[in-house]
């Protein structure tokens, strides 16, 4: 078994549509690790981006990732980081294949609906970001 890091970004949940997101992280073999609602600081998404601070979306981003609740999981099943990053679909929803939550809830590529980690090392980071041991349950 593996574990995933996952957001339920602002629009998502501002739209109403986390529920379908929880759903389909259900339906897709993910048991629930760890779930909190929770208001990202401009650190904790500076921080958690860091390896984009050079580039031009940055400030956006951060600004976006603030801009209301999110919703942020554990998530784990057998081959979860590819499994999660292949249901999310790709980072544009415009390029996005069909099925995918960014295809069906994602607005723009900055406004993409999810989070997922990228790969083992950015997971097991991405989880003690925002989660104590105490809470992966
Ligand atoms: P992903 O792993 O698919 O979330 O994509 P990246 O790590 O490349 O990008 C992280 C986030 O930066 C994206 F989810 C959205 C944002 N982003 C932009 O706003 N503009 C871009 O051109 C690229 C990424």
């Amino acid at each position: 078994m593996e574990k995933t890091f996952a957001i339920v970004k602002p629009d998502a949940v501002q739209s109403k549509n986390a529920g379908k997101i929880l759903a389909r992280m259900e339906a897709e073999g993910f048991r629930i690790v760890a779930l909190k609602k929770h208001s990202i600081t401009k650190a904790e998404a500076s921080g958690f981006y860091a390896e984009h601070k050079e580039k031009g979306f940055f400030s956006a981003l951060v600004a976006y990732m603030t801009s209301g609740p999110v919703l942020v999981l554990v998530l784990e099943r057998d081959n979860a980081i590819a499994h999660w990053r292949s249901v999310m679909g790709a980072t544009d929803p415009a390029k996005a294949d069909a099925g995918t939550i960014r295809k069906e809830f994602g607005a723009s590529i900055e406004r993409n609906a999810v989070h997922g980690s990228a790969n083992p090392a950015d997971a097991a980071r991405e989880v003690v970001y925002f989660f104590p041991a105490s809470e992966l349950l």
